[in-house]
């Protein structure tokens, strides 16, 4: 007999841990699951499917979208919208609240998703991904705009679906973090890395370089002293990726520590950073912190910021502890 753990296995032992759990949570992974299996196929079958490319549409952040983005958003919202489960969904690609259609029962949970992170990769085939997170909403009832502004420590389950040269997904429900290696053949999400935890010292760091000059002091300053390496006050050499793929970035320091940055730029005053809040910083921000590393600002944890708006955005600096730890103490300074 296997010894294997799958995906679901491992959500329903979790959930008999706590005895409130009514097995709707599993349920509703499992339908994320097997969108993002979905997504995966479509995603690997590349220029065969004919819609790699732009979609000449923008978003509501005024980002050009890709057709891709387009087709996962539906295929999300179409995995979720019929099971019961959910009382409303928000996504980064769409401008309003996605309602629960009538014919369908509403349940307690509230979805937010990034359907293809680091979409701007598509076209030269590197790693994509999808980010998600559930929060409790009013059973029964329509969501509200508000009911989705929540602090990210309410979040009850945040996860992302790498889609690279393997597919994975990596989950939390606050007990720590698990990924888990899509079996092509039998369909099956599997159990790979259990209880991920981010190395505390590292010696790389993840930051789009190009945009140096708009950056605040504070992280002029870090970056500077890695640069330096063994010759500056830091006296080690540093190592430096940037894929353009959060999730694949945040897979990196899972496995291996590092620190990603994208912070607070001076190129347009109105913009706080780049990534999103509710799709982006605060999924990553609860699985980081759950792997023993630290997500913030740069001047306060990520998952205390109270959420204004559905599509806000955030300056984010995350991964292994004592990095992002100097450079909080820098923006203090
Ligand atoms: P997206 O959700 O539209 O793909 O944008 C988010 C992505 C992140 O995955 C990545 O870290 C960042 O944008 C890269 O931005 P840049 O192209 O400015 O380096
Ligand atoms: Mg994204």
């Amino acid at each position: 007999m296997s010894t294997q753990t799958t995906l679901t296995q491992f959500i329903i032992e979790q959930q008999r841990k706590l005895p409130e759990a009514s097995g709707d949570l599993t349920l509703l992974i499992n339908d994320i699951a097997a969108a993002c299996k979905r997504i995966s196929h479509t995603v690997n079958r590349g220029s065969m499917t004919g819609m790699l490319g732009s979609a000449e549409t923008e978003n509501v952040q005024g980002e050009t979208q890709k057709q891709l983005d387009i087709i996962t958003n539906d295929i999300m919202v179409e995995a979720l919208d019929w099971t019961g489960h959910l009382s409303g969904m928000v996504s980064e690609e769409v401008d309003d609240i996605i309602p629960i259609p009538e014919q369908f029962p509403k349940g307690k949970y509230l979805a937010l998703f990034d359907p293809l992170d680091g979409s701007s990769n598509i076209d030269i085939n590197l790693t994509v991904g999808t980010i998600f997170s559930i929060l409790a909403g009013e059973d029964g009832a329509d969501a509200r705009q508000e009911d989705f502004l929540q602090k990210g420590t309410e979040q009850v389950c945040a996860g992302f679906v790498l889609y690279g040269p393997s597919t994975m997904m990596i989950i939390t429900t606050g007990q720590g973090v698990n990924g888990f290696t899509l079996d092509q053949d039998v369909g099956e999400f599997i159990l790979t890395h259990p209880q991920m935890t981010i190395p505390e010292e590292t010696q790389e760091f993840s930051i789009n370089m190009s945009n140096q000059r708009f950056w605040e002091p504070a992280v002029q300053r870090y970056i500077d002293e890695c640069l330096q390496g063994t010759e500056g006050s830091r006296d080690k050499n540093f190592n430096m990726r940037w894929v353009a793929s959060m999730v694949a970035e945040v897979y990196r320091i899972l496995t291996r520590g590092g620190i990603f940055l994208y912070p607070v730029d001076n190129r347009d005053s109105g913009r706080a950073g780049k990534l999103r809040l509710m799709y982006e910083a605060n999924p990553m921000g609860f699985i980081v912190e759950q792997a023993g590393g630290i997500c913030s600002t740069g001047y306060e944890r990520i998952l205390d910021i109270q959420p204004t708006d559905i599509h806000q955005r955030v300056p984010v600096i995350l991964g292994s502890k004592s990095e992002v730890e100097r450079v909080t103490a820098y923006h203090q300074e």
